[in-house]
């Protein structure tokens, strides 16, 4: 396992902490939030600087709809805005940190996303060819490609849908299981096929299981080598790991809180499980600063090479809102304020998470809140990404007393 320190947990009962520090923060130099920029917009237009007190208004509000703690931090050039709420340990007490690790879910898809585009850049993998070309017999449709696979268009069935009918049985069955990708692919491939392949997006863990099997067949290492020698290694990523299947995050960590589906019910701690059941498509841990520094990095064209982070970029919808759009393993959001920005949120057992840059790489804003199955709190959470990129001229904030979208609803607008 990577050595990551075990700096211990600090009790904190500040329910909201405001840190500003100058210094390198992984994002490239030059830019002061509080005055803005004309750089990383992709609409040409200054960015603004970041609205703190926005950004901690939309914490408060995830706390309200039920989260125990909620974090902010915003890398922007030398400068680095930490927010935090409530807590990251409900038995201790102590506060939300932003040097916590976490539970980053799909996130990762980036992560293998960028291993996957740098062996298309060795001339190891082409990413329109079959995936049966590497490994043969796996899917059970030879027309899907590895393209298909990353932009989630190759008409497998997500197993998550069926796993986690009901959450936290479902949650229970799978928490210490180690699965082997076969088992996955099999649950998957079990279903029939949701389309024909290339011509529907439609998101499925199971596309980056495979993905990651792809990895480990073409490089003869795990994905956990190449997490670690291609990105988490050179970015110097101290919080990030892959730790499959071992159940507990080491550190300084935040526990994850699962919210079951019966109203008024406790919260389950959901902190220790193997993420078996996600693997490639979601089983790294890392803290708020290592993702902005790996968003700033990617879109900073400092992981992949420029004309595939492109094709990374070409984007389709992933849903009807007309902002939400889908590449390869990379997901663009258009805010209120016009500013498109890119990045992946994720969904595992006691965390949500966004994870979002400019187009080029500036200003990197990662949100996490350690809750889930908790639509409102998801939906108020991604309010920060308004206030980190939009500043002051973000739109009112949702009235928290609005109806909480209903599971299918959340599941549709987040895929
Ligand atoms: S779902 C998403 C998100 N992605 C996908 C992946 C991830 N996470 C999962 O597939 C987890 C599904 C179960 C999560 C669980 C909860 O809330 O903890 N929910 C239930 O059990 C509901 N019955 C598309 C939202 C993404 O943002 O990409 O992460």
């Amino acid at each position: 396992m990577r050595r990551i320190s075990n700096r211990g947990v600090t009790a904190a009962t500040a329910l909201l902490t405001l840190v500003v520090t100058a210094g390198p923060a992984g994002a490239a130099p030059g830019a002061d939030p509080r005055r803005g920029t004309s750089v990383g917009t992709g609409t040409g237009a200054p960015l603004p600087a970041p609205d703190p007190d926005g950004v901690g208004d939309a914490l408060k509000r995830t706390l309200a709809a039920g989260a125990p703690g909620a974090m902010t931090r915003v890398d922007d050039g030398r400068t680095t805005l930490s927010r935090t709420a409530g807590v990251s340990d409900t038995a201790t007490g102590a506060g939300m940190d932003t040097d916590g690790r976490f539970r980053i879910g799909s996130v990762t898809k980036t992560f293998s996303t960028v291993v996957l585009m740098q062996l298309v850049a060795e001339g190891a993998v082409d990413p329109d060819a079959p995936v049966e070309r590497y490994l043969p017999g796996v899917l059970p449709d030879t027309r899907i490609t590895v393209r298909h696979l990353l932009s989630h268009r190759s008409g497998l069935w997500d197993y998550s849908n069926d796993m986690f009918a009901r959450t936290v049985p479902g949650f229970e069955a799978v928490r210490d299981r180690v699965f082997t990708v076969r088992e996955l692919i099999d649950l998957a491939t079990a279903h029939p096929a949701t389309a024909v392949p290339g011509t529907t997006y439609q998101y499925s863990n199971t596309n980056f299981v495979v993905i990651g099997a792809l990895i480990e067949k073409v490089t003869g290492r795990t994905v956990r080598e190449e997490y670690e020698r291609r990105i988490i290694d050179p970015l110097d990523l101290r919080n990030t790991a892959y730790v499959h299947p071992e159940t507990s995050i080491s550190g300084k960590r935040i526990r994850g809180y699962l919210t079951p589906d019966e109203a008024g019910a406790p919260l389950v701690d959901s902190t220790e499980q193997t993420v078996s059941w996600a693997q490639s498509a979601g089983a790294v841990i890392s803290s708020p600063g290592d993702l902005d520094r790996f968003m700033s990095a990617l879109l900073g064209g400092r992981l992949v090479r420029a004309d595939l982070l492109e094709r990374m970029l070409e984007m389709t919808p992933s849903d009807g809102s007309g902002v939400r759009f889908y590449g390869l393993g990379l997901r663009r959001r258009d805010l209120s304020c016009g500013i498109p920005v890119y990045g992946h949120t994720g969904t595992v057992q006691g965390y949500y998470t966004y994870s979002f840059t400019t187009r080029d790489g500036r200003r990197s804003v990662t949100s996490v809140a350690n809750t889930s199955n908790n639509g409102t709190a998801n939906t108020v959470l991604g309010d920060t990404l308004e206030a980190a990129f939009c500043g002051k001229r973000a739109t009112a904030p949702r009235a928290l007393t609005a109806r909480a979208p209903l599971p299918e609803e959340e599941a549709s607008a987040a895929r």
